[in-house]
Parts: structure tokens; sequence; C-alpha cells
């Protein structure tokens, strides 16, 4: 694994001429955040660029300058000379994306997740920073990239939205300080956190509706989960994507340490998101099951029914809990 600095990463973008950006499967708003100001960089310096995803962009965060220029492409990835991957824990992240990566292929990897194994052929990897936002923010400096209120726009939707609205553990005084500058830059706070943290779609409400008859709790109370079924997703007609927080009705328990989602995907899996307040390292639980995240935020998709999975991961967590007594 070659780990390159600041500097290097500046040089990546100025030493190679036409770009793929690509990001996450499920993107959030960190993830978009990171492309469209990659791409906004990339623009500055009059480099051809391409935003390449699997599916369409959630709906929320089309309102993001450039945010028109993803295009959707579901098979036969284009080979890439050069690729900048943002956001992604691991390759396995990239999705589709992945086929766009050849032997050939530079990849520049900038990311935030602990658990980020090194996969491009040049790492920017800082498991400090609390949204890769955060990393193109200094990326930009560094590159003496002019500030304008569309690149402000998009590091700050990635702050924002990482931070779970300037809430969570990783909100510190660094991130405080670039969101403020983010708003001299013309950024309008309420008007993103609108659009990115308060609006609901009226079949999410519905799906939380559901969810919530799920609700558990251990004997400890320190330990809480909720489910989605198929058959919720189908009633409901919720997207994915609209299943975001629902992990949050376990973790903000009063008592509660770690909060569990599970949900039933295509292809006989579960997808797991972990949550915890204080001091369980969920991405350790994760990387049990070959997943990956942060140490209070973190996820894995395993194979086997409901009920099976839920047995397993509650388990690992329960037995994580226990010797911490
Ligand atoms: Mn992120």
């Amino acid at each position: 694994v070659t780990e390159i600095g600041l500097q290097q990463a500046a040089s990546f973008i100025q030493d190679h001429d036409a770009f793929t950006i690509l990001v996450h499967v499920r993107p959030d708003g960190d993830a978009v955040g990171a492309a469209l100001s990659c791409a906004h960089i990339l623009q500055y310096y009059g480099k051809p660029f391409r935003l390449i995803h699997e599916a369409p962009i959630p709906g929320k965060y089309q309102f993001l300058p450039l945010c028109d220029r993803f295009e959707v492409i579901e098979q036969n990835m284009p080979i890439a000379d050069t690729v900048i991957a943002l956001d992604c824990g691991d390759d396995r992240q990239l999705g589709k994306g992945i086929e766009s990566i050849s032997d050939k292929t530079h990849v520049l990897n900038i990311d935030h997740h602990r658990t980020n194994p090194g996969f491009g052929t040049h790492n920017f990897v800082d498991a400090t920073a609390a949204a890769t936002c955060q990393l193109m923010y200094r990326l930009a400096k560094q590159l003496q990239i002019p500030f304008n209120k569309d690149l402000a726009t998009c590091i700050y939707t990635g702050l924002l939205f990482d931070t779970g609205g300037f809430r969570y553990s990783n909100t510190t005084e660094e991130v405080h300080k670039i969101a403020a500058e983010m708003i001299q830059y013309g950024v309008e706070p309420y008007d993103i956190s609108d659009r990115i943290l308060e609006t609901v779609t009226w079949s999410q409400v519905q799906l939380i509706k559901c969810c919530l008859d799920t609700l558990k709790r251990d004997a400890t109370g320190k330990l809480a989960w909720i489910a989605a079924t198929h058959d919720m997703m189908e009633r409901t007609q919720a997207r994915d994507e609209e299943c975001e927080g629902l992990v949050n009705y376990a973790r903000n328990l009063e008592g509660v340490e770690v909060g569990v989602f599970f949900r039933e995907v295509v292809g006989g899996k579960i997808k797991v998101s972990l949550r915890s307040k204080y001091y369980i390292d969920v991405s350790r639980i994760a990387a049990a099951f070959q997943g990956g995240g942060h140490a209070r935020a973190a996820g894995c998709t395993i194979e086997g029914t409901l009920n099976d999975v839920m047995t397993r991961v509650l388990q690992l967590v329960q037995r994580q809990l226990s010797a911490k007594d």
C-alpha cells in the first residue's frame, strides 16, 4: 500500500490529463459532495472528466452544482486511464465502477474510512477526517483553487452529512472552521440542511412506521435493533436510500451503546448498519463480516436469512459489550 500525502495527491491531479470520478454504491451526501468538489477542481484546471455511476444519483442531491454531469452506466463500464475513487472504504464499494479499472489504470483513492485497505495505486487516506469532503477541501487549498459558492456548497454538503448535521463524534474544530469558511463563499446552510437532513418523503415515513414495530432491545438495554423486510420495502414503495437514518431509532435510545439496522436485500443477503455512542468500535464488528467503516458508524452485507444474520451479529455485539463491562 502506497500512502501518499496531500502534496502528492495534488501532484496526481496536476500530472494526469483525463479523469474518471467514481464514488461508492448507494452514494450519500459525502460521496456526492466529494465527487462534485473533485469535478469543480478539474473543471478549474480545464481537465476533462467523467462522473460515472451504476445507478442514478438520489434526487435530493440533484440540486448540487454539476450533479447533472453524472452518467448512469449499468453495463460495460468504459476502462479508464485515470480514476479518482472517492469515499470508498474498499474496492467492492465501487460496485460496477470497479470494471472501469484495469491493471494499467492509475487510481487515486481519497477516503476517510479507517478500514480502507489502500486499493488504489495512490492512496490519500486519512481516518481522522470527518468526511472525504474535508480532504477535498485540503486538496483544493493545496492546489490553490479559488473557492466559489458552487465548490463550497459541495464541500459543505459532505461535512454536514457525515457529521449528522455537526452532531456526531467526528465534529471537530476544523470541521466547523471549514464550514464557516464555506458560508463566507455563499453557502446557504438552512437550504442545504433542509434538503439533505430534514426533508423526508411520504414513502420514507410509511417505512419508518413499519420498521418501528420491529424495534427491540436486549435485557441490558445497551443494544437495540430495528429491521426492514422485503415485504415492508414493497408495501411502502420505499427506495434503498430511504432506509437512511433508520438505525438511529435503535442507536438514539437512552442507555443504548450500539444500535443495529438490518435490511433484506436481493440475493438472500442482509445489509447491516451499525452505530455506537461512546466505546464500542463498530468498524471491528463490521470487519468480522467483511464489512468496514468508522468507529461509530460501520456496515456490512451478510448472506443468510434475516433471523440467522440477526442472531450472528447481535451475539457478536453482545460479546463486545460484555467484554467492556
Ligand atoms: Mn464519508
